[in-house]
């Protein structure tokens, strides 16, 4: 198929490769032209604007930073919905909040497109080696006409409902990922201290009834002092904001997320938002 895909950031770039692999004709654009590079190299098409990626597409898929990207590349002066046409699909793969799918779905339709949410869970290891886990809201019958363009980049796929829940499912599904991170920190911390071997513990944690694949992946970053980035603290907070929005739309109480966001937002103030997300635990130390 013709697909435009925007966004090559390290979630975008992932997809990107399993997109070729998977022998589709793919244009790329990103705000910072270089990062298309690599994958021009590889068969791609580059596109200097998003109206010029998505006007010969079939599908359009994005995932961007946040809500101001989405505003930018969708909404914006060239933005998508300046290139599009009818019977196009579109598909946001960026975290954002449930919302901004509703107001991208109701932008699309007005010109005959058919949109889904879909953003993903997974970090780069897993975008790369196409083993995200994706979550989607839209029509039923758009998700399963499109379904075989995700399947490449997933190991498995959800359909959550109407438009905006697969966002909503994205964000109670990180309201659990910051909390794991809270709670792996705060034990990690209170282990060392208490005279336990930070590994030793991570090994008991990885073999009992409450073994997380946060716990191995996060701890093990925190062992070796790695805080190389797969998923950006940065958007941790992104996500903490989000979902405090989302709760507070619904008037739903979280205590214990609450919590856990003003952990990452020191260490977004202390200069690490840069870092892998497992850097707020590095909050708890100080
Ligand atoms: P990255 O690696 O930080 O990539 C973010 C991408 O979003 C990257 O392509 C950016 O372009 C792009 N971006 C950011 N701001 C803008 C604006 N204003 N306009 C256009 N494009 C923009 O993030 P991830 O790939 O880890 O995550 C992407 C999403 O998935 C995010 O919602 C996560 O929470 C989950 P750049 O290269 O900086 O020019």
């Amino acid at each position: 198929m013709k697909i435009a895909y925007l966004g090559l950031g390290i979630m975008g770039s992932g997809m990107v490769g399993n997109l070729l692999q998977a022998g589709h004709s793919v244009t790329v654009w990103n705000r910072t032209p270089d990062r298309c590079t690599p994958w021009v190299e590889k068969g791609a098409t580059q596109a200097n604007t998003p109206a010029q990626a998505v006007a010969n597409a079939e599908i359009v898929m994005y995932c961007l930073s946040n809500e101001e990207a989405i505003a930018d590349t969708v909404f914006g002066e060239d933005g998508i919905l300046s290139g599009v046409h009818q019977g196009q699909i579109a598909i946001d793969m960026s975290t954002v909040h449930p919302n901004t799918s509703r107001r991208e779905a109701v932008a699309y339709a007005e010109k005959g497109i058919e949109f889904i949410d879909a953003p993903v869970f997974g970090s780069k290891n897993e975008s790369a080696a196409g083993g995200l886990w994706i979550v989607v809201g839209g029509k039923k019958e758009v998700f399963e006409k499109v379904k075989p363009i995700l399947e490449p980049l997933s190991e498995t796929i959800h359909y959550m409902g109407e438009t905006g829940m697969g966002a909503t499912m994205k964000l109670v599904g990180n309201a659990v990922v910051i909390s794991q991170i809270e709670a792996l920190g705060e034990a990690m911390i209170l282990a060392k201290k208490a005279g336990l071997n930070p590994q030793d513990v991570l090994d008991v944690l990885h073999v009992t009834d409450f073994k997380s694949p946060i716990f191995d992946g996060m701890g093990s970053t925190l062992v070796k002092r790695d805080f190389s980035t797969s998923f950006a603290l940065k958007w941790l907070l992104k996500d903490a904001n989000l979902i405090a929005q989302l709760a507070q739309d619904n008037n739903s109480p979280i205590p214990a997320i609450a919590l856990a966001r003003e952990t990452v937002k020191a260490a977004v103030n202390h200069g690490w938002s840069e870092e892998n997300a497992s850097a707020a635990i590095k909050a708890l130390e100080l």
